[in-house]
């Protein structure tokens, strides 16, 4: 009764943001993410029938509070799923994903939880199925379970199971990379689960948001079909763009944009201008991810590391989905 796994977190190009049903994590519109193999999680999950309670430990420490609520009550809709509501687990985690704000260790943490204690328990279920489960500890993990292209269709029923990840093209299909740019500020002030409910209860935007998702979801789906850089990179930036607008129409507003941010975001267009290919997308907190070609690595990175406030840049490839070791 013990599995490890191992899951790469993922970056969207077409935005998760808003959800419809809280509880089941429904999302309001499709989204669209590339799976990235800078950045992992490796889980063990060990159910054991002596155990009174889960355990959870993460890069070493005993984990307790908030963070370990949502590991168990996780960990419960499995149990439940398998039958098994009275088995608890020892579950022990690495995360390879910088702990800074913006960096959605909850996608490649919740896949590798997901697959490890599915294979733990011996159920023996489809990608599809490990996708509605994963989606339940947190939205955009469930696309974490797919490699390369992968899209996550809303659906529409109630009980969520029509909502999973589906791939639209593996890693091997397209070599686009993805630079973090890891700024030195602190932690975000609004979390992401926050965020989205204060923009899709009081936001004036969102509406036009969510009807905008389906054009360019198909426009970005043609572009990775045929390869085209200069379209998929437009519509990610527009649609990363409309995202944070929608936050700054909130009632309270917000934003998750600090300076150096901004000073991203105009350094990259400041590279379209001078004929390299580069753009970006921003998720709920400070840190920018730049699209690019394998051919101006080395400029991007150059570029991006002199800016004042950057801490770091950290180059990722397309990667695989979820594995088991
Ligand atoms: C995304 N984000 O598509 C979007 C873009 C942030 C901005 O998914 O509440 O951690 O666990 O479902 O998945 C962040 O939200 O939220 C996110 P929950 P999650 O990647």
């Amino acid at each position: 009764m013990k599995a490890t796994a191992k899951a790469h977190t993922n970056i969207a190009l077409i935005k998760y943001w808003g959800k419809r049903d809280e509880s089941l994590i429904l999302p309001m519109n499709n989204s669209l993410s590339v799976t990235l193999d800078g950045f992992y999680t490796e889980t063990t999950v060990e159910f054991q029938t002596e155990l009174e309670q889960d355990s959870f430990i993460l890069d070493g420490k005993v984990v307790t509070g908030k963070e370990y609520d949502r590991v168990t009550a996780f960990l419960d809709r499995i149990r439940k799923y398998a039958g098994k509501p009275d088995l608890y687990a020892n579950v022990e985690s690495t995360n390879h994903v910088p702990t800074a704000a913006g960096f959605a260790s909850s996608a490649s943490g919740f896949a590798a939880l997901a697959a490890s204690a599915v294979k733990a328990l011996g159920l023996k279920i489809s990608k599809e199925q490990l996708s509605i489960l994963t989606r339940q500890g947190s939205g955009s993990a469930c696309r974490s379970v797919f490699g390369g292209f992968v899209e996550w269709e809303k659906g529409s029923l109630e009980d969520g199971s029509d909502s999973y990840a589906v791939q639209v093209a593996p890693a091997e299909h397209w070599d686009i990379r993805v630079a973090a740019v890891v700024l030195s500020s602190k932690e975000k002030k609004v979390l992401s689960r926050e965020g989205m409910k204060r923009t899709v209860e009081t936001s004036p935007f969102y509406s036009s948001w969510v009807e905008s998702i389906p054009h360019d979801l198909d426009n970005i789906k043609q572009g990775i079909r045929t390869k085209d850089f200069k379209k998929v990179g437009e519509i990610a930036e527009a649609n990363c763009l409309k995202m944070h607008a929608t936050t700054l129409a909130a009632n309270p507003p917000f934003t998750y944009w600090h300076d150096t941010t901004m000073a991203v975001m105009r350094k990259v267009q400041d590279l379209r201008d001078k004929g390299i290919p580069a753009y970006f997308t921003i998720d709920a907190g400070p840190n920018v991810k730049v699209l690019y070609q394998p051919e101006n690595e080395e400029t991007i990175q150059t570029t991006l590391q002199e800016i004042p406030g950057v801490n770091d840049v950290i180059v990722s490839r397309t990667g695989q989905g979820v594995s088991y070791i």
